[in-house]
């Protein structure tokens, strides 16, 4: 968390972004200002990598879960901040609901564009495999962000990870324990059901309670990261538990949606307390008001832009292997590809915790 003032400055300019912009559906870009983190970037760094320099003009395919969930545009926002550093474009295209099938006609159109590169945030870990295989045979690189794919080795493919993933589970387990005493019934408040990201987390998160005996998890409701059906699983779920103490919603749409709720709601608020992943422009005011004591995330546009210069260096030759490396622009770091369990990724760094001592530094 240092170089606050910075970061809160390009943050800014990142929300504005989002702001203006409205709603992205298939929309070429080669502008944006936005990029920011808790580790704000500085300045435009070196674009090269372990393949050479990076190559002019490559035409870069954003496939976010959808095009209306604003955590998803400012990641896509930091991809063309990215590619318009290192001379190439961005294209946004997605569906409105985060389902696979919604994605599946925007891979296609990257196939026919004859794309570079697609960065694809999946909704769901199979079902879009065998169409990016053909993309990968069309010679277009697969990066991953936000939400993997399982699909072995076709095609090969570089997850770029927010963080790491055991942590962001654990973590948030730990946050509503330390306020919850470690005792009481707790619910889980997820995206789509199929959302790799969401349930990667989630059973981390299930590891993690056997720590504390006194908590237990009586429910795990799907809100799609549509705010609607996210308000009728949060009111099912407090209706079915009357007990509830506690819900973790991994989802900035979801933990947006409950917190709203609760604050509207103080007989509810006064009895469950609320924590998970959350956008702190959004979550600012039920911090504020004493809704919400702390929740988490990492910076969305970070990695949007960290995508983005991964999905340039493949394209220009870096090898997708474990071991290779290549630059980060602004983030100036050097970032090595590593053989997970069962993928290629990096990752991002660690999140941070948002509380009242410092949610007003943060305006991603
Ligand atoms: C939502 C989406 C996204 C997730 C964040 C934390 O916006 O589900 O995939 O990473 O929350």
């Amino acid at each position: 968390m240092t170089g606050i003032p910075k970061a809160r400055r390009v943050a800014t300019a990142a929300l504005a972004a989002v702001l203006a912009g409205g709603v992205l559906a298939a929309c070429s870009s080669t502008s944006t200002k936005s990029s920011s983190n808790s580790t704000a970037p500085a300045g435009s760094g070196s674009a090269s990598s372990s393949g050479g320099a990076i190559k002019k003009g490559l035409k870069v395919y954003f496939i976010p879960k959808d095009t209306q969930n604003p955590y998803e545009v400012l990641a896509d926002k930091g991809g063309q901040k990215a590619l318009q550093e290192l001379g190439g474009t961005v294209t946004v295209s997605s569906g409105t609901a985060d389902t696979a099938a919604a994605q599946l006609p925007s891979i296609q159109a990257a196939i026919q564009a004859k794309a570079d590169a697609i960065v694809i945030a999946a909704n769901d870990p199979s079902a879009l495999c065998p169409s990016l295989n053909k993309a990968s045979q069309a010679g277009i690189k697969i990066v991953a962000f936000d939400s993997d794919i399982t699909c072995g080795t076709s095609p090969n493919h570089l997850f770029i990870n927010q963080a790491d993933t055991k942590t962001i589970g654990t973590s948030e387990v730990d946050l509503l324990a330390k306020q919850l005493n470690s005792t009481g019934d707790i619910a889980i408040l997820s995206a789509a059901a199929s959302a790799t990201n969401q349930n990667a987390w989630i059973k981390y998160m299930k590891e993690q309670l056997v720590k504390y005996p006194k908590m237990k998890l009586v429910s795990t409701v799907y809100g799609n990261d549509d705010p609607a059906t996210s308000l009728t699983v949060l009111q099912g779920l407090l209706s079915g538990y009357p007990n509830l103490k506690g819900i973790i919603s991994p989802t900035t749409v979801g933990i947006s949606t409950a917190a709203q709720y609760l604050s509207t709601h103080k007989d509810v608020a006064a009895k469950v307390t609320l924590t998970g992943l959350g956008l702190p422009s959004q979550m600012k005011k039920y911090i504020k008001d004493g809704t919400v004591k702390s929740f988490e995330l990492w910076n969305p546009s970070n990695l949007g832009y960290l995508a983005g210069y991964a999905a340039a260096s493949l394209a220009s030759g870096t090898a997708m292997q474990a071991g290779a490396t290549f630059t980060s622009g602004s983030l100036n770091k050097s970032y090595t590809m590593a053989a997970g369990p069962g993928e290629l990724s990096v990752v991002l760094g660690p999140p941070t915790v948002f509380d009242k001592t410092n949610i007003d530094q943060f305006n991603f």
